[in-house]
């Protein structure tokens, strides 16, 4: 099963995707933890260039074709073996933060997003997509703090930059998303402790693994 988080700066992905991964390996799943960018080595390259503060100048469309490249060999290097395997793969960010921030926070038409995208992915659409919404005041506070923390203010700081009306719209935007394809999303509240976001999320994989008849007691 295919599983993605998705949802806008500081909103708590990685930490939702770390507790999630334990909690289901506690169970007996065997579980694949990815993210994109830089779920794969080209990616880990690809992912330094797109979030450095540094990199100025670059342009939408080459922006854009960046995370695409870095998709493509991720499906193909990890994702689909990984789930070839029977794996549950657990996956920080995929074509939902395309379509959210080039499309909504960019402006670029979200319908050849999907499209473009869908030739990077070959189909693969995920089974399941956790929302983790908040406002985005919030996220920013939160993604600000651990990045002076870890000290990756410059190095993973350029979207981090963008204006608050950015992010507004990105969370518009997956909001819209989720609205359209409600069988694919579980919106979570994610302002709430870590624990109490968890356990959204395990109720939303939970009903899913049902439908699949893969739940295990
Ligand atoms: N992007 C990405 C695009 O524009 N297009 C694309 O196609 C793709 C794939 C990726 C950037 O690239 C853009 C979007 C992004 O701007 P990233 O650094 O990979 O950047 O983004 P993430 O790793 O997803 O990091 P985020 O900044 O979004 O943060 P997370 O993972 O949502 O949050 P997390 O778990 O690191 O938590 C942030 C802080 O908050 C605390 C944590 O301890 C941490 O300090 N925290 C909480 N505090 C209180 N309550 C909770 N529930 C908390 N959960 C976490």
């Amino acid at each position: 099963m295919f599983i993605t988080f998705e949802g806008i700066e500081g909103a708590g992905k990685s930490t939702a995707q770390r507790l999630l991964a334990d909690h289901l390996q506690n169970k007996g799943y065997t579980v694949c933890t990815t993210r994109e960018p830089g779920g794969c080595s080209l990616g880990r390259r690809l992912r330094a260039v797109l979030l450095d503060a540094r990199t100025t100048g670059l342009r939408s469309k080459a922006e854009l074709f960046l995370f695409l490249a870095d998709r493509a060999q991720h499906v193909g290097e990890v994702i689909r073996p990984a789930l070839d395997e029977g794996q549950i793969v657990l996956c920080d960010r995929y074509v939902d933060s395309t379509v959210a921030y080039q499309g909504y926070g960019r402006g670029m038409d979200t319908d050849q997003l999907v499209a473009v995208n869908n030739l990077a992915i070959g189909g693969l659409w995920p089974h399941l997509t956790l929302l983790l919404d908040l406002p985005p005041e919030m996220g920013l506070i939160r993604a600000g703090q651990r990045n002076k923390e870890e000290g990756t203010v410059i190095s993973e700081g350029r979207f981090e930059s963008e204006s608050l009306t950015f992010h507004t719209r990105v969370r518009e935007g997956y909001l819209e998303r989720a609205a359209g394809e409600p069988d694919r999303f579980a919106i979570i509240d994610a302002s709430c402790p870590p624990e109490d976001v968890l356990l959204q999320c395990v109720s939303a994989v939970e009903a899913k693994l049902r439908e699949f008849g893969r739940v295990v007691e």
